[in-house]
């Protein structure tokens, strides 16, 4: 059994604590240890009130995820719960740390509760694609009202111990030793009678919500638009609405019950929580240890304040970090810090942050138009564009001004890290950092490591992520890293099936659909469509070499519709909007490049279209795997739900494969081979040996 839960008399009072390390989930060996320490305090005459604690960093993270669809043992939750609300002596929880999920359950099924200001409490169910299962959905909105309850439940995110107080969670928030400020209290409790308080009985903040509806039609509404395509939202909703409107707590217990169940069953659960794994398996290197030396990052400088520099500035600025920006003249210098101000300040504006909080943050921020600037920086990062060349002198530049030791990193979205390893005389130091765009917004780091890379730079790397608030993710050094080299084949798949007879709208509706938050055509024309024709002009294409996927955007850039710069693209964009509306001029356009093509147009399925946009990225993955450029499936999954989109109820296109089977997918790769030949459609030698051996990429996790 994993966990246990310590037992000690401090005079009058039981002091349970419970301890399975690193955050105390709510695993067998703990639920047996509630169950027998309550069983033995309640039987035991001297014990006049008891006190609940957590050991090490956390009070109680909630229930153990790794149990979930797994075989359960020892006494349920419930059980333990149970025991608790027919206790006749106050229970008070001492909340170190972490209350999350059940833990907060457990601590809401307590009589008291007193936060240290450190602790966090939330109940983050709905990430997990869950709801509170423990008493939850019917003891919160008795102790906060349904509206609050709701909007806790539904974002699921945790506050601070005096936030809680404020919202009414918490009785008290104590500092310094919590659990000695708990016993203080448990004995004034005892000196005012004993009395114990169950918010199960309570309905005070209950009554008044029976005549406000809006309040759920509210939480419908924010969920559908904050929560797209998400099943566990509605669940939570239906139970605070039986909280409410049914009056009775059991009978509230059991719609809770019933739609805990539909949750746990659900594909989506099972999607989120291998997110969830994934997330912190990612930070496991296999060559290197967790130990790893790392340096120390202090400061850091970015070279490029364009769009992806200064957004790169904006993620250490905003965990204090101080960065020196550089740019080649001053007034790219003035520019780029302009909008640097510029996005802070529309934060403020959006009541997200405060003016002095732009202050500290830009007075973290200097400009310099000299190299020498850089030196004293603990790493730098150039975001200069995107050409090896370019990028080779960048990197002797850094090297000749860097300090020893610095970490020397290229934002590079695919060219060849080594090259500009090569350029320098400490490839060891030498690392990609590849941020996405918005690279302030979006939390994919991509980490590639060089031929040379030493382990002390990528441990630093990665630790550095974490520090960022991203999700670093490693890669080898190869053409595109994980993510665009994937992209490859969706984007060349999505071109031509509106050659063979689909629309652009057809094919973003079913990318949408399924839960992309945009289509490949929408994406093109928010990324613009000039970039690749510009390219193309400077390499001196002509339009007959131009690839035929690309003609339709060519055309289109020929009649000075970039995208949404210009308000016309694939779509029309009405001035300042961003949602585009379909033009028939594109179709006909379209329709006629097919024509000039000798391609005879016909009607494609929507189930062809997902089919021919989504496999080649699994086959693209699975040769990735192969490679060894990315370890593991999961990998890919984290880097494809944060940087690109992929729907995070999927659990990333590896794990989608492997609910679709894989032997499904191969069959259908074959087909489209022999329909429509390319290297996309060649099968990876990984997927046929997996299907022949009757194995799915979760086998290969280890
Ligand atoms: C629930 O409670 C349902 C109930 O309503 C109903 C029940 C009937 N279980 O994140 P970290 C592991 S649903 C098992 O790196 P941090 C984690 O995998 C649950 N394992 O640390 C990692 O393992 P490893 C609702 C868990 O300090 C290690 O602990 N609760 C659990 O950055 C350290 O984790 C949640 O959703 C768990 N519950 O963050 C809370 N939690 O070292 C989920 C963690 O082998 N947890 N582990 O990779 C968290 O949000 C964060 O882990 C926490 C700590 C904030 C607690």
């Amino acid at each position: 059994m994993k966990g246990t839960v310590h037992y000690e008399l401090r005079n009058n009072i039981a002091l349970m604590t419970i301890d399975n390390p690193p955050v105390n989930p709510l695993s067998s060996g703990v639920r047996q240890g509630l169950a027998d320490g309550f069983k033995q305090a309640l039987n035991d005459d001297q014990v006049q009130a008891i006190v609940l604690t957590g050991a090490g960093r956390a009070f109680i993270a909630g229930a153990d995820i790794s149990e979930f669809g797994g075989e359960a043992t020892g006494p349920g939750l419930h059980d333990c719960l149970n025991a608790m609300d027919a206790s006749t002596k106050p229970i008070i929880a001492a909340i170190n740390g972490t209350a999350f999920g059940g833990g907060l359950e457990v601590a809401l099924c307590c009589h008291y509760r007193i936060a240290a200001p450190s602790a966090q409490v939330g109940l983050p169910e709905v990430k997990l694609g869950l709801l509170p299962g423990a008493g939850g959905t019917q003891r919160l909105p008795r102790l906060v009202g349904a509206e609050k309850a709701l909007n806790f439940m539904l974002t699921g995110d945790g506050i601070p111990g005096p936030q809680a107080k404020e919202l009414g969670i918490v009785d008290e928030v104590a500092d310094g030793d919590i659990v000695e400020a708990a016993i203080t209290y448990a004995n004034r409790i005892i000196a005012e009678g004993g009395k114990v308080r169950c918010i199960r009985n309570e309905d005070t903040l209950l009554v008044p919500d029976r005549d406000r509806p809006e309040i759920f039609d509210n939480a419908r509404k924010m969920a559908a638009r904050k929560m797209r395509k998400r099943f566990a939202p509605e669940m939570i909703v239906q139970c605070v609405e039986a909280a409410v409107n049914l009056g009775d707590f059991d009978a509230g217990m059991k719609v809770e019950a019933e739609n805990f169940a539909q949750c746990l069953q659900h594909p989506q659960r099972e999607a989120l929580i291998h997110m969830f794994f994934a997330e912190r398996e990612v930070a496991k290197i296999p060559d290197i240890p967790r130990d790893t030396q790392t340096k120390p990052i202090e400061t850091a400088a970015v070279i490029g304040c364009g769009t992806m520099g200064g957004g790169i500035s904006m993620s250490f600025l905003n965990v204090g970090i101080p960065v020196t920006v550089l740019e080649l003249d001053q007034d790219a210098l003035d520019r780029g810090i302009g909008v640097i101000k510029r996005n802070y300040d529309i934060q403020v504006q959006r009541g997200r942050m405060s003016a002095p909080e732009v202050d500290q943050r830009m007075g973290l921020l200097t400009g310099t138009t000299s190299y020498d600037g850089l030196a004293n920086a603990d790493v730098i990062i150039e975001a200069v564009y995107e050409n090896i060349d370019v990028k080779v002198e960048t990197f002797k530049k850094m090297e000749a001004v860097a300090k020893p030791g610095a970490i020397l990193a290229s934002n590079t979205s695919g060219l060849d890290v080594d090259k500009m390893a090569e350029a320098t005389s400490r490839p060891e130091d030498v690392i990609g950092l590849h941020f996405f765009s918005p690279a302030n917004v979006m939390r994919l780091l991509e980490v590639v490591r060089g031929a040379r890379t030493s382990k002390e730079t990528i441990a630093t790397a990665m630790q550095l992520g974490k520090r960022l608030h991203k999700v670093a993710v490693l890669s080898g050094n190869a053409p595109g890293f994980i993510g665009n080299r994937m992209l490859a084949g969706y984007t060349r798949q999505a071109g031509e099936i509106i050659l063979q007879g689909a629309t652009p709208y057809q094919v973003d509706n079913v990318i949408l659909q399924f839960g992309m938050p945009m289509g490949p055509f929408q994406m093109n024309d928010l990324v613009g469509l000039d970039l690749g024709w510009r390219a193309r002009k400077l390499s001196g294409m002509s339009p007959e070499e131009v690839p035929i996927t690309a003609r339709v955007a060519d055309k289109l850039c020929d009649m000075e519709r970039f995208g949404q710069k210009t308000n016309r693209g694939f779509y029309i964009y009405p001035q300042g909007s961003r949602a585009g509306t379909a033009d028939p001029e594109v179709v006909e356009l379209v329709e006629q490049t097919s024509a000039e093509l000798g391609i005879v147009r016909r009607e494609i399925e929507d189930e062809e279209v997902l089919k021919r946009c989504l496999y080649p990225l699994i086959n693209e993955g699975a040769k990735i795997l192969e490679d060894g450029i990315a370890i593991r499936p999961c990998d890919i999954d984290i880097v494809y739900i944060n940087g690109y989109g992929f729907p995070e109820v999927t659990g990333g296109p590896m794990f989608w494969a492997d609910q679709q089977g894989l032997d499904n997918i191969l069959a259908d790769i074959r087909k489209f081979a022999e329909e429509y030949g390319g290297d996309v459609w060649e099968p990876a030698p990984l997927l046929e040996r997996l299907v022949a051996e009757g194995k799915n990429f979760a086998s290969l996790q280890g």
